[in-house]
């Protein structure tokens, strides 16, 4: 039987130590909730599939813990490859995040002067590709995900020739031009040409990958084919969705129990607080409409919900430190002693409560600066059976 072996930088779940017991809860983000119902639902049960990544930890796991840790999450269908604290701060926070995600969402100026981490990077990459191999039976299938394991594609095919391989880019590709700025494009590029299908979210991001093969490796472009080395690459889009029928049911749940009912009226963010998400600007574009319409003053606040992701990376510290510092200033400048303006959640919510959320807002605000897809515009849209409720999408959202 043809089993499907997934990777991914993380597993759909996350191992915490608490007082030195392992814990195992669900994964945050956008790859974990849009995949983790191929986990849930069995799906990869029944095709005998795995998933290997990195279960979160910024450090392996003591001895006596580990096996323990290991045994739970393979009756998951799930393999565990630990990353040591310095790989976390290097390939993951230095490379990953730090170059990688800023030049994919065309913020160049966010680049590091001296980015160094690129040999922790690739060597990351190799021991995915490594693991990959040594699971991989004839007549399978991988499937790679996201930025962080662009190499691993290329580097499966020097060691699994004929193996399937899927790629799938969860953020968007920039164009070339921008592409220029990296000095191991090159690597980037092949890697992913590793790949016999390389998916996207858009038919943008797919267009900037074959004109940045075809300018930048000098490949053969065919329709929708790269041919590069002697090799077919079929280049896709195939925009990710959210379970429609699961948001309706926990929307319909939250009205039926009667929450959510406020009586200000509710414009909605939520995000993780990255910046590509344009929190402080929504903020600020929030200040401009009770400068301008006093009228809506003490009658609409903004809730913003921000769940903090990559705390390890400056430019997320920073940025918490700006929102907060955002939301603080139009709150002593607006606010009264009855009324709060911008309601602010630095944390996480359940699913539940956001469906709550989505259910009690007026108008949900989804602006990002770039992003590859959003499933927050979708989930919304999902939980409004109501017909009712306005989104406010950025046309820099793939899901726009
Ligand atoms: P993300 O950048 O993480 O995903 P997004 O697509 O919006 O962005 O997904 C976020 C997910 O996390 C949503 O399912 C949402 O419900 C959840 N979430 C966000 N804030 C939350 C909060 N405060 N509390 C609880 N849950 C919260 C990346 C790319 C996106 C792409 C996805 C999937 O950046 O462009 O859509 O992967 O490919």
């Amino acid at each position: 039987m043809s089993r499907l072996l997934l990777a991914s930088n993380r597993l759909p779940v996350t191992v915490r130590m608490e007082h030195g017991r392992a814990r195992v809860v669900p994964s945050a983000g956008g790859l974990a909730t849009g995949l983790r119902r191929l986990l849930e639902d069995g799906s990869l049960g029944k095709l005998g599939g795995a998933w290997i990544g990195w279960p979160g930890l910024p450090r392996l796991p003591d001895d006596a813990v580990r096996p323990v840790v290991i045994a739970e999450l393979r009756a998951m269908g799930l393999q565990p490859l630990w990353l040591r604290g310095s790989e976390v701060r290097r390939y993951y926070e230095g490379f990953a995040n730090g170059v990688l995600w800023p030049l994919f969402h065309d913020q160049l100026d966010r680049i590091p002067l001296d980015a160094r981490d690129w040999t922790p990077f690739s060597e990351v990459n190799a021991r995915f590709a490594d693991a990959m191999a040594a699971a991989l039976r004839p007549g399978d299938t991988a499937w790679v995900h996201d930025y962080q394991l662009c190499l691993v594609p290329g580097m499966l095919r020097a060691r699994s020739p004929d193996v399937a391989i899927g790629f799938f880019l969860h953020i968007p590709f920039p164009a070339p031009e921008v592409l220029r700025a990296l000095p191991w494009r090159r690597e980037v590029l092949e890697g992913m040409l590793g790949a016999d299908l390389v998916g996207f979210h858009t038919a943008t991001a797919g267009w900037h990958f074959r004109e940045a093969c075809a300018r930048l490796l000098g490949a053969e472009v065919r329709g929708n084919r790269v041919v590069y080395a002697g090799r077919a690459t079929r280049v896709g889009a195939f925009p990710m969705g959210v379970d429609v029928a699961a948001w309706a049911r926990l929307g319909d749940a939250t009205v039926a129990r009667g929450e959510g009912v406020d009586a200000a009226r509710w414009l909605l963010g939520v995000d993780r607080l990255d910046y590509t998400k344009g929190i402080p600007r929504r903020i600020l574009a929030f200040e401009r409409l009770l400068q301008r319409r006093p009228d809506l003053r003490g009658a609409v606040c903004l809730v913003q919900v921000a769940v903090p992701s990559r705390e390890g990376v400056r430019a997320y510290q920073e940025l918490r430190r700006k929102v907060e510092g955002c939301v603080g200033g139009v709150n002593g400048r607006y606010g009264t002693s009855a009324w709060t303006p911008i309601r602010y959640i630095g944390r996480g919510l359940s699913p539940e409560a956001l469906a709550a959320h989505y259910r009690a807002a007026e108008v949900m605000l989804v602006t990002p600066l770039r992003d590859g897809m959003n499933l927050v515009a979708k989930e919304f849209c999902a939980t409004r059976t109501d017909d009712d409720g306005v989104l406010v999408l950025s046309e820099l959202a793939g899901a726009a």
